[in-house]
């Protein structure tokens, strides 16, 4: 191994600017780093300037543990996470960097002496908004429980110039605009250009034989991509490991460049350019729907071809043979977007390494594991033969060849069984042919897990049951968490405070601590203290509803809020009849005594998605109406916020009384948005669907407004021919729902509006809205009775909050390291110069 020269300059053991943490140091650094690194001096500067050299600062005091942890895991060879994943939904790094640092205050206190304010430089951040909605979340969440639990991993992804598109409403119907988050500078991320790898795309194969007389294959690309890795800082709670987020950049290589020139090609080699920079341009923008797209696919190759690519790079530094692969690495498919990974790490053994088949496929066995997040049927990826094999003809010629062992495989132990064989064929052959990504997925890895205990009970049951059938050993379950620090000690400090100055801070890092709260229920003070950090967060959101909807909201009202993407399934919609059905009940009866709520949405629809838009555009329109009519009055507003993120999200989450968890029953995985709202002391009603149900056993059925379906019923109700006619003509206070919907009563009288959402609920409602709605209108009968108890609502909403140990992200990544990854924990030392000089 090459040794690295000794440093020449000899680090002061005084407190310098990189690293100093005193107030005055900190101030120092900040004036520093904005004359040095933004180029600007006070009287010029923008806030913008000052995020940038507060960012700058910041990063200063994490390269320390950043450098120690990649110099530890470099010389421990220690067994690392490779989390693949297409999405990584980020959010704004500063704050979190400052509470897992442990400096938010002083860093505060010497930006008020410096005569600035922290909440607005915080503000300042453009958000990577690298994902669509809860798998996105889902690994950004895990990136930070791995760096607690001190566990080696690596993130890898792309690194999208445009993130998920920034939503506006334009006369109450949603419209894009493209996320130029990076247009500012992004001071989180260090290029690694040295790192850079290329990927092949297009082309043919051909067989020749070696020097030693062995049959081989090469591929002649069409076209070669390069990939250059841009690293992010994951620094884990109050503790020394920093851990990478790997994010990979397209760039077309020089060498093309230079030949096309040479041709005199000038204007062929910058297309060439630009078509391979398209790679990392944009973010598919949907959210559990595959559209199929080539260059969806090509971006899939490429980030998994780096990553793969980067992986044995590193095992090769640590001079360990290739065959040590799947000890040095366990690389988790976060769904299938990275599941062509099975047939590229295959082609890399044996193509570019001329390891034999079998070896290959035994390392690559034993190097997957494979998260499953859905259970739609749109969602899961399937890829034209034709598309494939024109893009990918190596891997093509891999996936029969992988099929061709796993079939017979299946024959063996279950014969004549033709049936079988179609369905688990890596190849969907029933019409046109497609290479289905799930089956590749389940047979290239050595474990496969859902999501929440009755997603992975559906898996087994349904989905993938035939896999379940042939490998019951692989499956297993991991019900998803999401982290503490940013959902809840970052986003709601009122309450954090009040936690800690009840039951000590213990519970950041144990989540489950939380149950010593259980005790101070019984305390009127705290009930009190409660309630009052409750106001004051629902006050802030009203201030910030105010500013952006000009809708003014009554923070003594009930904040009703559902939060996530527009989609059918999770049924928004259902949330409209019942403030239409409450809207109704007034207007007939205009002294009717209801508890005044506060209906907040927020949630992209993908752009294509015609009836999510729709959906958007009935919220705004209800809203319209119910918030200006006088006979309504103050009891009842409906806001839509726009352009729900990370960021909008943590100012949510703590203002909220009751999370809406309402999809029908069997569609969603999990939810995390569910796990969210509990933490923040936000009662739910929903149904028993995903993580609601695991919620609900932890929080207590009495803390826990239950309606619905269950996923057995649903299932029974779809398979008895379900007619939704039925429930609309014998439901008087549905039908006048629908009936004014109908009418144009929400659409200024123009009956066509709404036609086409109407319309499918009247003929098919394939998500049940009708079926649910009384037992829905039922429960939120009961929220309303609770929440004029003031004193009985405190009680459940501190017990909610109390009994969600459970969900931290810690807890989910214990289980995964535990039960799949067998990644022992590694402890870091902060590295001086001379141990990194060695
Ligand atoms: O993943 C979340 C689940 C949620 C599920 C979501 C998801 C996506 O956001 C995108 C694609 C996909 O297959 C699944 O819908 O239920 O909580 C994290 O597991």
């Amino acid at each position: 191994m090459q040794t690295a020269p000794k440093l020449q300059i000899e680090t002061a053991r005084v407190e310098d600017d990189r690293t100093g943490l005193s107030i005055e140091t900190l101030k120092r650094a900040f004036l520093d780093n904005l004359f040095y690194i933004q180029g600007k001096f006070p009287r010029l500067a923008t806030q913008h300037d000052y995020y940038m050299a507060l960012a700058y600062t910041v990063r200063d005091r994490l390269l320390q543990r950043w450098i120690s942890t990649a110099a530890t895991y470099t010389e421990q060879s220690s067994r690392t996470v490779a989390y693949l994943s297409a999405e990584f939904l980020m959010g704004p790094q500063l704050g979190n960097n400052l509470i897992n640092l442990g400096i938010y205050d002083r860093v505060q206190q010497a930006i008020e002496e410096l005569g600035l304010n922290l909440d607005t430089l915080l503000d300042q951040e453009e958000e990577p908004g690298l994902g669509n909605g809860g798998l996105g979340r889902l690994a950004a969440c895990y990136l930070d429980s791995m760096a607690t639990l001190e566990i080696p991993s690596l993130g890898y992804g792309i690194r999208y110039e445009f993130g998920i598109f920034k939503q506006g409403l334009q006369n109450g119907w949603q419209v894009e605009f493209t996320d130029k988050w990076l247009r500012l500078g992004n001071p989180w991320e260090i290029p690694r250009p040295d790192w850079a790898v290329q990927v092949k795309l297009g082309g043919y194969t051909e067989a020749y034989l070696d020097a030693n007389g062995h049959y081989r294959v090469r591929w002649i690309p069409r076209q070669v991509v390069k990939g250059v890795p841009y690293d992010t800082p994951i620094l884990g709670y109050q503790i020394n490991t920093c851990n990478t987020l790997r994010l990979w950049s397209a760039q077309a290589p020089e060498s093309f460049d230079f030949e096309a020139f040479n041709s005199g090609d000038y204007l062929g080699a910058v297309q060439e350019k630009i078509s391979s920079e398209n790679l990392s341009k944009v973010l598919y923008p949907n959210d559990n729907v595959s559209q199929g797209k080539q260059l969806r696919l090509a971006q899939q190759i490429f980030f998994v071809s780096c990553s793969l690519q980067d992986m044995i790079r590193i095992l090769l530094r640590q001079k360990l043979p290739l065959s040590e692969f799947s000890q040095k690495f366990t690389v988790q498919l976060n769904d299938t977007h990275p599941a062509i990974a099975v047939a590229e790490l295959m082609r890399l053994l044996v193509d570019e390494h001329g390891i034999a088949w079998d070896q290959a496929w035994d390392i690559t066995r034993n190097s997957f594991a494979y998260t499953n997040h859905t259970l739609m049927p749109e969602a899961l990826e399937r890829w034209p033969v034709e598309m494939f094999g024109q893009m990918l003809p190596r891997h093509l010629e891999i996936v029969y060849e992988i099929n061709h062992h796993f079939l017979d495989e299946v024959r063996a132990k279950f014969p004549d069984d033709g049936d079988r064989i179609r369905r688990m064929s890596l190849i969907d052959e029933s019409g046109e042919r497609f290479v289905r990504m799930a089956n590749l997925a389940c047979v290239g890895s050595y474990a496969i897990n859902g999501v929440a205990a009755l997603h992975t009970e559906l898996l087994q049951k349904d989905v993938l049951h035939d896999f379940y059938q042939l490998y019951p050993e692989k499956f297993n379950n991991k019900t998803n968490g999401v982290t503490p620090r940013r959902f809840m000690v970052l986003s709601n400090p009122r309450l954090t405070h009040l936690l800690n100055d009840t039951i000590g801070d213990s519970w950041v890092q144990h989540l489950d601590h939380l149950q010593k709260l259980e005790t101070s229920v019984e305390d009127a003070s705290f009930r009190q203290r409660w309630w009052e950090i409750k106001q004051a967060n629902k006050h802030d959101l009203a201030t910030y509803i105010q500013a952006h909807n000009g809708i003014t909201v009554d923070p003594e009202s009930l904040f009703d809020i559902q939060v996530k993407r527009i989609h059918e399934y999770k049924r928004q919609h259902l949330m409209v009849l019942h403030i239409i059905t409450l809207y109704n009940r007034l207007k007939a009866n205009p002294n009717l005594d209801i508890t005044p709520r506060t209906f907040l949405f927020g949630g992209k629809a993908a752009p294509g998605y015609m009836m999510a838009k729709l959906i958007i555009k009935l919220i705004t329109s209800v809203a319209d109406v119910v918030n200006n009519d006088p006979a309504v009055g103050d009891r009842l507003k409906v806001v839509f916020l726009k352009n729900f993120n990370v960021k909008l999200a943590q100012h949510i989450y703590p203002a909220a009384d009751l999370s809406e968890q309402v999809s029908m029953a069997g569609k969603e995985a999990s939810g995390t948005g569910n796990m969210k709202f509990a933490m923040n002391g936000a009662l739910t009603i929903g149904t028993l669907d995903g993580a609601n149900i695991e919620i609900r056993e932890e929080v207590g059925p009495e803390n826990f407004f239950l309606f619905g379906l269950t996923a057995a019923e649903v299932k029974a109700l779809k398979a008895s021919s379900y007619n939704p006619w039925n429930y609309y003509q014998s439901n008087p206070e549905l039908k006048e729902v629908i009936d004014r919907l109908k009418a144009g009563d929400f659409s200024g009288g123009n009956p066509d509006l709404f036609r086409p959402l109407i319309d499918s609920l009247l003929s098919w409602d394939n998500y049940l809205l009708f079926a649910d709605y009384q037992s829905y209108i039922e429960a939120q009968e009961k929220v309303s009775q609770a929440y004029r108890d003031r004193d009985r609502w405190v009680r459940m909403s501190i017990l909610n909050t109390a009994r969600m140990g459970k969900f931290s992200s810690d807890r989910s990544i214990a289980e995964y390291a535990a039960d799949i990854w067998q990644t022992p924990s590694v402890k870091i030392e902060l590295t001086d110069n001379a141990r990194l000089s060695r």
